[in-house]
């Protein structure tokens, strides 16, 4: 194995993505999609309320001053904003949702970052590879607390914080992270389509019954229905298959993907992840926060 000294990169490396090489990097990852933008996507459930156009400004901002390293600042959520919020957890099983979540991450070392909306699969899963969840900050619109187009705070706290605390999962979203750096574009392509039926949209067997375990479903109560109803298409999950299957982004998804367990779903992705081929490796260092590239022999 030889080091790439910086100075004497190779034509074949230039030739990659750019990618964060330290944790102060990902300041650099913030390219949004603008796909479900309350400002332009007339779909948006926001897109005819100025006064919510104008709360996602404020609370956008948060995001695009924040730098690595500041305390993320606090935001006063309104009246209205509790109770929707509390509208969608109720429907969700009543899962606890507060502070405490938060503070389980301190169980694996995963840190949050704001973020202003949905970001580039890249920008998103880079992230990852440093223990950094690109977390929104904002609350759905009030008028559809059971579904919204686009992650938001609710989802976040109920889907994707607790299974960030769990030391496997979180172990997991690394490698992943990590083999996103400088990764063609068709890889990053397969690697989220698998994290949205996985990560988003898995459900998974426990004793014998099928179970949702998908962020995307604990936050959004009538898609959790759906997915454990006979409406929707079910099949056995495979990395490979799941990686190529076209989803549904706009509705509830009219296929799942469903795994022995939630091991067997971690496990299964960690070897498809394992045989994506880059022409060179990386190496997380845990002291520095840093990603070493080293060639490959
Ligand atoms: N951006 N803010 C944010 N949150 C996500 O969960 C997210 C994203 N961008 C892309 C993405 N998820 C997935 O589609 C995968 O590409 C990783
Ligand atoms: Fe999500």
């Amino acid at each position: 194995i030889k080091r790439i000294a910086e100075d004497v990169k190779t034509t074949k490396e230039v030739k990659f993505h750019w990618f964060p090489k330290r944790i102060v990097d990902l300041d650099r990852c913030h390219h949004l999609v603008t796909k479900f933008d309350p400002d332009l996507d007339q779909d948006h459930p926001g897109f005819t309320d100025p006064a919510y156009r104008q709360r996602r400004k404020m609370i956008g901002d948060i995001a695009f001053r924040y730098r690595h390293g500041d305390p993320i600042p606090r935001v006063e959520y309104t009246e209205e904003e509790i109770g929707t919020c509390w509208r969608t957890c109720h429907a969700s099983s009543k899962q606890m949702f507060s502070e405490y979540t938060v503070h389980q991450l301190s169980r694996t070392g995963f840190i949050l970052r704001p973020v202003a909306g949905l970001l580039s699969a890249r920008d998103f899963l880079a992230s990852l590879a440093y223990r950094v969840f690109q977390c929104t900050q904002y609350i759905r619109h009030a008028s559809s607390p059971m579904h919204s187009p686009e992650p938001d705070c609710v989802h976040e706290l109920l889907g994707h914080v607790p299974m960030l605390a769990d030391r496997t999962f979180a172990q997991f979203s690394q490698n992943l992270g990590l083999a996103s750096l400088g990764a063609s574009d068709q890889d990053i392509e397969k690697l989220s389509t698998l994290y949205w039926f996985t990560v988003e949209y898995g459900l998974c067997k426990q004793n014998g019954e099928v179970k949702a375990y998908g962020a995307g479903l604990l936050s959004s109560y009538g898609e959790l229905v759906h997915s454990l109803s006979d409406e929707p298409e079910t099949r056995e999950f495979d990395p490979e298959a799941a990686a190529v299957q076209p989803y549904q982004d706009q509705t509830y998804q009219p296929v799942y993907f469903i795994s022995e367990s939630f091991s067997d779903a971690k496990e299964k992705f960690r070897t498809y992840v394992t045989g994506i081929k880059r022409p060179f490796s990386v190496r997380f260092d845990p002291y520095t926060s840093s990603v070493e590239v080293l060639d490959n022999p």
